[in-house]
C-alpha cells in the first residue's frame, strides 16, 4: 500500500477539476441559488496566511452547500487599484499595470494551490478598463441624479501619500493607510452625496450583520435628534444646533469654530490681534491635537449674541473644541449641563446657570466641580420651570419652542459626503472634461472608458500625475465641440468594491455594469471578510446598491444578506504577523511540506473562525497525522490488534450523529468543531475495523458517508479516496448524505462521574433516568466507589446529561 502523499495527488486533482470545469457556475443548473462571496484581495503579490484563513473555511462551506444541492456561485477577483501598486511601481521603475497583473497571475496560482472551488472563469481585476468603465458610467449616472458634485472647502490631506482622503480614511486624525498625521487643505473636490441616504443606511433590517458591525456603522452615521435655535448677533442671525433645547435658558455664551465664516465680522478691533493669532494657531493643529482632552483654549471676539427668550447679551467666543464640520459650526454653550462648556466656563470665568436639577435634589453649588448631564426638572427657566428636562424629554420642549418660533426641530448626522477624488495615478479617471465655455461636462457614454494614460511619470507631487500628459488631457467639449481639458483626478478606490459583487454575475457583459437578467442572484447570501471593513467598504457598498435600486438597475436594497467576519491569525508571539516582527508564516512553505489539505484542515481547526488566534507551529502535525490515518483507513489492509466492541448500531450512531453535528456546525460557521468531529469519527472508524461492525452494511455505509463528509474540508484526499473506491464522477458533485434521525439518536448518555469535583469514572445511563437511578448507577462504578470508601456523602448533584457530582467528607 502506498502511504499518504499529498504531493502525488493535489496538483493532479487541481488540474483535473480545472479541465473538467467542475467549479464553473451555471445559472441554469438545477438547485436553489446561493451566492457565497469572500472579500477580494488586493494584488500585493502574495497570498499570506490571513488570505488562506479567510478563504478556506468559506470555501468548505460553499462546497458543503453545493453537495446539499444548492447551485452555488463562489467567485473571486482582485481589488487592483490603489496606492501600493503605485508605490511599488515607483520603487521598481515599472508601470503599476505591469506590476499588478504579474501579481494577479501569481496569486491566482496560489489560490488554485489551495484547492478552492472558485469559478475562475468569472475573475476580473478592478483595474481592467472593461471594469472601471462602469465606475465612470456610474459616476455620470450618479451625477445626473444630483448625487455627484464639486465643492471647495477644507479637506483632509495626507502629506505622505500626497492626496486628499475621505473622512472615513482618517483614523484618529491619521491616514488610515500610512499613519501620517492628516492636514487640512482648502481644495475644490468631487463629492458623492452619501448623506442623502444617511437615514436609510441606519436601517439594517435587510442585512444580517454582526452587532458590532452595525454599531460601528450606526456610530459613524451619528444621528443626533435636536433643534436649531437662532440668536441675533452683530453679524446677522446665527443658528446653532443643539441636542438639548431643554437647556436653552442655561445658555450663557456662544462659541464659534475658528474656521466659522462669521469670526472675522464678529471680532472687534480690540480683540482682532488675539483672535487672528488663535485662529492661525488652530489651523496649524492636526485634528488629533484639537480633539485631545487637554485644557480648553479660546478667545473672546468682543461681540455679543442676543438670547432669543431673555434678550440677555451672551459673549461670543472662538474655540477649537467646536468643529466647523459638524452642525452649524457654532454652539450655544450651557456650562451647567455640558462638560466641555463647563470646563471652558471655569477656565475663562464665564457664567454658569443651572437649569436642570435632579428630582428632589439640591441646587447646584457655586463651586460645583462638574456639569450635571442627567435628567431632572427644569429650573431657572421662567415659564418652563417644573417641566421635566433631560435627553428623554426634549421632544415636548421642541414643540413648545417651535410654537413660539424660537427653535426648529432638526436631525443632524455626523456622516459627511464621500470625498471621491484623488490626486494619484492608479485609479479610475474621473470621466469629465472642463470647457472654458460650458464648465464641467460628463464624457459622452460612447466615449467610455476614459483610459488611464500609460506612459506618465507618476511620482506623487500633490498634483494628479495625469496633469503631466498634455496629449491625454486635451479633449473636446461635448456641448460645443470646442477644446476642453480632461479632469485629471482619479476616483477613490473604494468605488471599485462598492458594486463588484454585481459584476461577477456577468463579467463579460458589455451593455451595462451587469446583466439585469442576473439580478435575482443578488443579494450575496453570505459575505465573509475582515472586521476592518466594517465601516468604509460596507457603508459605501450599501449606499451604492440603494442608488442602483433607485436607478431601477436592481430590485435589492442591500448587497449582502448576511455578513460574517473571521478573526485574525497572529504570529506565534500573539502579535500581528508582519515582516518587521519576523513572525510571518508563509502558506507556500507549509503547502510544500504538508500539502494543501493539511493546511486547510489546520486553518479550520486552529481557532474558532470568528476569533482567530496565534499560530502554533507544532499544531499542524495533528492534522497531518490525521490525514494519514484517514488514508490508511481506506487503503490499508485490515490491521491486527486487540479486538474492539463496536456494534453496527454503535457505528451507525457515530456516523449519523457526526453528520448531524457537522450540518449544524456548517450552518453556524463553526468550523473548528467540524474538524474535531471528523477526527473523532476517524477514531471510531479505525477501531471499528477491528470490531464486529467491520464488513457489515453499516461499515460500508460508514465509509461511503465519511468520504463525503471529508470532501468540503479536504477536497483532494476525498477525491482520491472516492475514485480509489471506484465511485463515479467527482465526490464534489456527489450528494451530501442524509441524516438517519433514528440512528443518530440514542437513548443512553455517557457521563463523567465526579467525586468531590474530580472526575473518577464514567457511567452510561438512560437519558430518561431519574435522579436516584443515575446516582445509584454512578455510585456503583468501581473507580467511583473506591474514592467514596469510608467517607460520608454530604451532597449529590445530578444535572441530566451534564453533571454527576458526589461530594464526600
Ligand atoms: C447645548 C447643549 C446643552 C448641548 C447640553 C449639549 C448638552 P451630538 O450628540 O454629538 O450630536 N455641538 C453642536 N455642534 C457642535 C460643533 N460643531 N462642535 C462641537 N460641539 C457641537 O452633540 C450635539 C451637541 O454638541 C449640541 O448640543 C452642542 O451642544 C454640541 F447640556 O447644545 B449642545
Amino acid at each position: 500500500m502506498e502511504r499518504y502523499n499529498p504531493h502525488a495527488i493535489e496538483k493532479k486533482w487541481q488540474n483535473a477539476w480545472e479541465q473538467s470545469g467542475l467549479y464553473r457556475f451555471d445559472e441554469d443548473a438545477p438547485g436553489e441559488k446561493f451566492y457565497a462571496l469572500t472579500m477580494f484581495p488586493y494584488p500585493s503579490g502574495n497570498l499570506h496566511i490571513g488570505h488562506w484563513y479567510a478563504n478556506v473555511a468559506p470555501d468548505a462551506r460553499a462546497r458543503w452547500l453545493r453537495m446539499r444541492g444548492y447551485n452555488v456561485l463562489f467567485p473571486m477577483g482582485f481589488d487592483a487599484f490603489g496606492l501600493p501598486a503605485e508605490n511599488a511601481a515607483i520603487k521598481n521603475r515599472t508601470n503599476p499595470a505591469t506590476w499588478t497583473y504579474a501579481n494577479i497571475e501569481r496569486m491566482t496560482g496560489q489560490f488554485q494551490a489551495m484547492g478552492t472551488m472558485i469559478d475562475w472563469s468569472r475573475q476580473f481585476a478592478t483595474c481592467d478598463p472593461e471594469y472601471y468603465r462602469w465606475n465612470q458610467w456610474f459616476f455620470i449616472e450618479f451625477y445626473k441624479r444630483g448625487l455627484v458634485y464639486k465643492k471647495g472647502g477644507l479637506v483632509n490631506w495626507c502629506p505622505k501619500d500626497q492626496t486628499v482622503l475621505a473622512n472615513e480614511q482618517v483614523v484618529n486624525g491619521h491616514c488610515e493607510r500610512c499613519g501620517t498625521a492628516v492636514e487640512k487643505r482648502n481644495l475644490s473636490q468631487w463629492y458623492m452625496k452619501i448623506t442623502d441616504y444617511a437615514e436609510e443606511l441606519l436601517d439594517f433590517s435587510g442585512a444580517d450583520m454582526p452587532e458590532k458591525v452595525k454599531l460601528m456603522q450606526t456610530n459613524w452615521i451619528g444621528k443626533s435628534v435636536g433643534a436649531e435655535v437662532t440668536f441675533d448677533t452683530p453679524a446677522g442671525p446665527e443658528t446653532v444646533f443643539t441636542t438639548r433645547p431643554d437647556t436653552l435658558m442655561g445658555a450663557t455664551f456662544m462659541v464659534l469654530a475658528p474656521e466659522h465664516a462669521k469670526v472675522a465680522d464678529l471680532t472687534t478691533d480690540e480683540q482682532r490681534a488675539e483672535v487672528e493669532a488663535y485662529v492661525a494657531a488652530a489651523g496649524r493643529k492636526t485634528d488629533v491635537e484639537r480633539q485631545q482632552e487637554g485644557e480648553k483654549t479660546g478667545v473672546f471676539t468682543g461681540s455679543f449674541a442676543t438670547h432669543p427668550i431673555t434678550g440677555h447679551q451672551l459673549p461670543i467666543w472662538v474655540a477649537d473644541y467646536v468643529l466647523v464640520t459638524y452642525g452649524t459650526g457654532s454652539i450655544m454653550a450651557v456650562p451647567a449641563h455640558d462638560e466641555r462648556d463647563f470646563a471652558f466656563a471655569r477656565r475663562f470665568g464665564l457664567e454658569i446657570t443651572e437649569v436642570i436639577r435632579p428630582e428632589g435634589g439640591e441646587p447646584m453649588a457655586p463651586d460645583a466641580q462638574e456639569a450635571y448631564t442627567g435628567e431632572g426638572v427644569i429650573v431657572n427657566s421662567g415659564e418652563f420651570d417644573g417641566l421635566s428636562g433631560g435627553k428623554a424629554s426634549i421632544a415636548g420642549i421642541v414643540e413648545q419652542l417651535e410654537a413660539r418660533g424660537i427653535a426648529k426641530a432638526k436631525t443632524t448626522y455626523r456622516l459627511r459626503d464621500w470625498l471621491f477624488a484623488r490626486q494619484r495615478y492608479w485609479g479610475t479617471p474621473i470621466p469629465f472634461v472642463h470647457c472654458p465655455e460650458h464648465g464641467a461636462q460628463p464624457v459622452p457614454e460612447d466615449q467610455l472608458p476614459v483610459r488611464l494614460p500609460e506612459n506618465v511619470e507618476f511620482t506623487p507631487t500633490g498634483q494628479s500625475p495625469l496633469k503631466l500628459d498634455k496629449e491625454w488631457m486635451s479633449a473636446t467639449c461635448p456641448v460645443c465641440g470646442g477644446p476642453a481639458e480632461r479632469d485629471t483626478d482619479t476616483m477613490d478606490t473604494f468605488v471599485d468594491s462598492s458594486w463588484y459583487m454585481y459584476r461577477y454575475l456577468s463579467p463579460d457583459y458589455h451593455e451595462g455594469p451587469f446583466d439585469p437578467a442576473k439580478d435575482p442572484m443578488m443579494p450575496v447570501d453570505l459575505y465573509t471578510g475582515g472586521i476592518e471593513h466594517a465601516i468604509l467598504h460596507l457603508l459605501y457598498s450599501r449606499f451604492w446598491v440603494k442608488v442602483m435600486r433607485d436607478m431601477g438597475l436592481t430590485k435589492h436594497s442591500e448587497p449582502f444578506a448576511r455578513l460574517r467576519n473571521q478573526g485574525m491569525i497572529l504570529g506565534e508571539d500573539g502579535e500581528k504577523m508582519s515582516k518587521s516582527r519576523g513572525n510571518v508564516v508563509d502558506p507556500d512553505d507549509l503547502v510544500r511540506e504538508y500539502g494543501a489539505d493539511t493546511v486547510r484542515t489546520y486553518l479550520m481547526f486552529i481557532a474558532p473562525w470568528e476569533l482567530g488566534g496565534p499560530w502554533d507551529p507544532q499544531g499542524i502535525n495533528g492534522p497531518a497525522k490525521w490525514l494519514s490515518r484517514v488514508w490508511n483507513l481506506y487503503f490499508e489492509e485490515k490491521p491486527t490488534g486487540p479486538a474492539e466492541t463496536i456494534s453496527e448500531a454503535d457505528l451507525r450512531f457515530a456516523v449519523h450523529s457526526t453528520l448531524k453535528k457537522i450540518d449544524g456546525d456548517f450552518e453556524r460557521l463553526s468550523f473548528n468543531t467540524i474538524v474535531a468531529a471528523l477526527m473523532e469519527l476517524t477514531n471510531t472508524l479505525v477501531k471499528a475495523k477491528r470490531a464486529p461492525a467491520f464488513g457489515t452494511p453499516a461499515w460500508d455505509e460508514a465509509l461511503d458517508i465519511f468520504v463525503r463528509l471529508l470532501a468540503p474540508v479536504v477536497p483532494h484526499i476525498a477525491e482520491e479516496i472516492w475514485t480509489g473506491r471506484g465511485q463515479d464522477g467527482s465526490v464534489h458533485t456527489a450528494a451530501w448524505p442524509e441524516v438517519d434521525e433514528q440512528a443518530a439518536t440514542r437513548d443512553t448518555v455517557t457521563m463523567g462521574v465526579q467525586v468531590s469535583g474530580k472526575v473518577r469514572g464514567q457511567v452510561t445511563i438512560s437519558k430518561s433516568a431519574t435522579q436516584e437511578e443515575a446516582l445509584s448507577a454512578a455510585r456503583a462504578v468501581p473507580d467511583v466507589a473506591r474514592f467514596m470508601e469510608g467517607k460520608e456523602i454530604v451532597k449529590e448533584i445530578y444535572v441530566p446529561g451534564r453533571i454527576i457530582n458526589i461530594v464526600v467528607r
